[in-house]
């Protein structure tokens, strides 16, 4: 799931040398020395990834651990919760032997640092229990203010992906990623900018360009062409032909899905149909609700709507300008689910500007 939106600026806020605050107007030397500090004396450290985790996040997260492994010679593991489960992702752990375990398989009293990235404490979409602080965040989304509280919190800042702030840390600490982390970043820049055409920055592109001869193009490809299985090719099926279009809406009920990063997929491909301005797909996996929204009009923004939509309802939301998560518990009986799922929808329609009578089915479309 995509996470945070903020209206908060993080060039408002600025960093005093010691103690928590953001380091997000320090350079990348000065970030190191701060991060150092923190981290220095620690017996083991542990860096966790966003639920569901993506590309970018992974990467970031195996970055931010060989950093701290190589520079301060705290022992440090990456976890993740939730599963990984788009066919992508999935190459991209096994084809890189990137070394992630599920959060289900640590204990947490092990750790006497922990590093959250791509996330923040209070977003909601992390596994990370309540009563453990957060150490380190490192994230692209705007500041939430409760990372301010964490003793190391380099948060916001023009950055299109985590994993390029992870390259400007490996490069202010001179250190030069074998091919495989060098494909990972890659590709988690790659993954999150969709080929730098969307919300990217120079520094990304910087990063980008430096990587490129670091990477492994045979693994690269690997990863971005892998084989499908053939529950994708159902769940698509069934996605086309449940879709319906609402004017300049596409809305579309994926029922049970096989992994939740499956709904942003689809909430990404439909929302190419011509014509079209909203894209939003919603599915279920072990009783949470997922939801996942695009938008093409540049005035609105999907992080601020999806999370109207769903925060009264005890779910958790994120996101920014153009796409927009969020996930809600889904509870009682069949009945009552179907019924907050038609609520939800009639809700999203509504914000969407569109009629909600004048829905057609995709497979009846026609443009
Ligand atoms: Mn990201």
């Amino acid at each position: 799931m995509p996470t945070l939106d903020s209206p908060r600026s993080p060039d408002k806020l600025a960093y005093h040398g010691e103690g928590p605050g953001t380091v997000a107007r320090l350079n990348f030397r000065e970030k190191l020395e701060h991060l150092f500090r923190v981290a220095r004396g620690r017996k083991r450290g542990l860096v966790l990834t966003h639920d569901n985790p993506d590309p970018d996040s992974i990467a970031s997260a195996v970055a931010l651990s060989h950093l701290l492994q190589v520079r301060t010679g705290v022992e440090t593991d990456v976890a993740y919760g939730g599963i990984i489960g788009r066919a992508e992702n999935i190459a991209f752990v096994e084809v890189l032997k990137l070394p992630v375990i599920p959060v289900s398989q640590i204990v947490f009293n092990d750790y006497d640092l922990v590093a959250l990235v791509d996330t923040q404490p209070s977003v909601g979409n992390h596994s990370l229990p309540p009563s453990m602080p957060a150490t380190i965040v490192i994230d692209h989304h705007p500041l939430r203010d409760e990372s301010l509280r964490v003793p190391y919190a380099d948060v916001g800042g023009d950055f299109g992906a985590t994993s390029t702030m992870l390259v400007e840390y490996l490069r202010a600490a001179r250190i030069e990623p074998d091919p495989e982390l060098a494909t990972a970043l890659f590709y988690g820049i790659k993954a999150d900018t969709r080929d730098l055409g969307r919300q990217t920055t120079g520094t990304d592109v910087d990063s980008y360009l430096w990587l490129f001869p670091r990477v492994d193009k045979h693994l690269l490809e690997q990863i971005e062409h892998p084989e499908l299985p053939g529950r994708y090719f159902r769940l698509y099926h069934k996605a086309y032909e449940r879709a319906r279009v609402y004017g300049t809406a596409i809305v579309t009920d994926l029922g049970e899905v096989y992994s939740p990063d499956m709904v942003a997929e689809v909430a990404e491909r439909l929302s190419f149909l011509s014509g079209m301005k909203w894209s939003l797909a919603y599915g279920s996996y072990r009783s949470q609700l997922y939801f996942s929204l695009r938008t093409k009009d540049r005035r609105m923004n999907a992080g601020r709507l999806i999370r109207e939509v769903c925060l009264g309802r005890s779910g958790s939301a994120g996101g920014h300008g153009s796409m927009a998560g969020a996930r809600i518990p889904l509870w009682g009986t069949r009945a009552q689910r179907a019924a907050l799922k038609r609520e939800l929808v009639k809700d999203f329609l509504e914000r969407f500007g569109v009629k909600r009578e004048r829905g057609v089915p995709l497979l009846e479309y026609d443009d």
